[in-house]
């Protein structure tokens, strides 16, 4: 054994005093123990086997189903580090107040061992990390999300390079609940949580906050990215890369299935990602990207046989579901958005008995899924993972797209004029906030490349790094802004989205080929509207022109929102950043 991996493990244990550790080895026959145990308990339910083979249905507590933002720290000898979008601990102070907190939480529990790798077991691109837990259900989701497995150990050899996570759900004490990111040490400190995002720890504690800041200090990048191929007729593959904040349509898009005319014509779309991508330069001086995760964690609510089919079939076999609804017709799952067929028997997200009239004490209707409810479901049950899914060398980077939810200003697409005025835009993005977080759900914020809860270190360093890929790559991609959500007067949606967004990705690409013109405007190059596919949808041509507007107003007021967003940056702003800005400001002027 590893002299680190077991010296974490024997401190952790002498800390957190379980009765027994199990050492995970993602073996099936170690899995089907696990689920076994974890019905006996009523921790999981087995659902129907001939209908869902492998899969199970889990409840997390009521005050417990959602990242918890606030609560999050990252913990560093010195603030600066942290930066001020960050909430910031001490990094001593932090590990004493925890110590306190951890001590003997494990009573009477099981310590899990859990050695996983990010990446496939052994590229060069890839990380390991060792999460210990006493959550039967985190093992299992792990199994599904990274690759578990002993192999792991070999990969490690006699190094100690590598994630040191501790999990333990101790009392789900909101008051309690810690989720902390020590980037100095290699370390994760997660308590008082059983929620996914809060406990995965190889998700967004290692795969982004972590890992975002050995990207800096080594010279890569993980961001909150989709990884996504887009095959043409003549069989060429170009690669995007897409960050959306949580819950706006990450997985839709990394598994959108084109519309009828391009499925003629022979486009296909290929999933590399749908959460997150880890980005180096190559040999050939081109920006590649994997996907260290090994499944999707996606939203269930929204989710059908017309959003996107691809998830719906990826959640069919060996898929845990989170606070979803309970189906007791049939003994498997349901949520809004589903189907028009509410099971009539059925157990709400809470574990309450629930029927399509249940209402609340106001007499509204109760939701029988949480708006956050998730399957974990494998990659490869996804009917268009991409071949490249495990290529070790990963993807090479045509595009980078950023985007959010914004129901004015932000036109469908538009291209940024280099690289520099690209990291800007994606500095400045804002976005409405959704149920993937506790708190305010619609509120505008401003969320730069979707990293704002993920950044592991100061933001300010982070643009830098960011501007600074040009120093190392002579090959960079292009970068697009796109926004989905514009809605009209009453409040619906103006552009269809899901497979329709194909025609966006059309652009792209062709804009990336040099194939089409584009209209030069304040903040960047819009399509012309003719050049924007519609042939089939319900919108016509003055509606595009519509969605493709750039209001001078409304963006004179978006500048002052940056202004007032940058200022929190102080000197760590790069001039660069201040510069694009001015620029911006003054062709609002013109
Ligand atoms: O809950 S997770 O953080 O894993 C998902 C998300 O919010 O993007
Ligand atoms: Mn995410």
């Amino acid at each position: 054994m590893n002299k680190y991996v077991e010296k974490f493990v024997n401190e952790s244990a002498a800390l957190t005093k379980p009765d027994k550790i199990v050492w995970i080895d993602g073996s099936k026959e170690q899995i089907e123990a696990l689920r076994k145990e974890a019905c006996s308990t009523g921790e999981m339910i087995k659902l129907n086997q001939e209908l869902l083979p492998d899969c199970y249905l889990h409840r997390t507590a009521v005050n417990d189903v959602a990242r918890v933002e606030g609560r999050t720290f990252i913990c560093t000898e010195k603030k600066e580090t942290a930066g001020p979008t960050n909430n910031w601990m001490q990094k001593d102070e932090a590990y004493k107040m925890l110590k306190e907190i951890y001590d003997g939480s494990m009573k009477g529990r099981t310590m899990y061992v859990i050695p996983y790798s990010m990446g496939a077991i052994g590229s060069k691109f890839s990380k390991i990390g060792i999460e210990l837990t006493d959550s039967i259900y985190v093992v299992l989701n792990m199994c599904i999300m990274t690759r578990v497995s002993s192999k792991v150990y070999d990969a490690l050899g006699d190094s100690d390079d590598f994630v040191k996570g501790l999990h333990a759900k101790a009392d789900i004490d909101e008051e309690k609940r810690y989720i902390c990111q020590f980037p100095e040490d290699n370390t994760i400190m997660s308590v008082n949580s059983g929620y996914g995002g809060n406990v995965l720890l190889g998700k967004k504690c290692f795969a982004l906050r972590i890992a975002s800041y050995q990207g800096w200090q080594q010279g890569w990048m993980a961001e909150h990215m989709l990884i996504l191929g887009l095959e043409k007729p003549n069989g060429e593959t170009k690669y995007i890369a897409a960050a959306f904040p949580s819950a706006c349509g990450k997985t839709n898009l990394a598994m959108l299935i084109p519309p009828k005319e391009y499925l003629e014509k022979g486009y296909k779309i290929h999933t590399v990602g749908d959460d997150i991508a880890w980005i180096r330069v190559g040999a050939d001086g081109r920006l590649y990207a994997i996907n260290p995760e090994n499944g999707f964690f996606g939203v269930a609510p929204g989710t059908n046989e017309k959003s996107n089919p691809n998830a719906l079939a990826s959640t069919k076999k060996g898929t845990i579901f989170t606070n979803v609804c309970h189906n007791l017709e049939n003994n498997t799952v349901w949520w809004e958005g589903l189907d028009k067929n509410p099971p009539k028997k059925a157990v709400d997200w809470k574990g309450n008995p629930w029927t399509p009239d249940t209402v609340d004490a106001d007499g509204k209707p109760v939701k029988a899924a949480h708006p956050n409810s998730r399957f974990t479901a494998p990659a490869v049950n996804c009917p268009c993972i991409s071949s490249e899914f495990e290529n070790p060398e990963g993807v090479p980077l045509d595009a980078i797209i950023f985007g959010g939810r914004r129901a004015k200003t932000t036109p469908l697409v538009y291209e940024s004029k280099s690289w520099e005025n690209g990291v800007f835009i994606g500095s400045i993005m804002a976005s409405e906030t959704t149920a993937a977080a506790a708190g305010a759900v619609g509120v505008v914020r401003r969320d730069p490349m979707a990293m704002l809860p993920f950044c592991g270190y100061n933001m300010g360093d982070y643009f830098a790094h960011w501007l600074d890929m040009k120093n190392k790559s002579d090959k960079l991609p292009k970068i697009f802004n796109v926004n989905w959500f514009r809605t009209d007067e009453n409040g619906h949606f103006i552009w269809p989205g899901f497979g329709d967004n194909m025609r966006v990705l059309d652009w792209i690409i062709k804009r990336c080929e040099g194939a089409v013109d584009a209209d030069e405007t304040a903040i960047g190059f819009v399509p012309k509207a003719e050049d924007i596919n519609i042939d089939g949808l319900d919108i016509n041509i003055e509606t595009l022109k519509g969605l493709l507007d750039v209001d001078k107003d409304m963006w004179k007021s978006e500048a002052e929102g940056i202004e007032e967003f940058y200022t929190k940056f102080g000197d760590k702003l790069p001039e660069t950043l201040r510069a694009e800005l001015e620029s911006l400001k003054a062709n609002l002027a013109k």
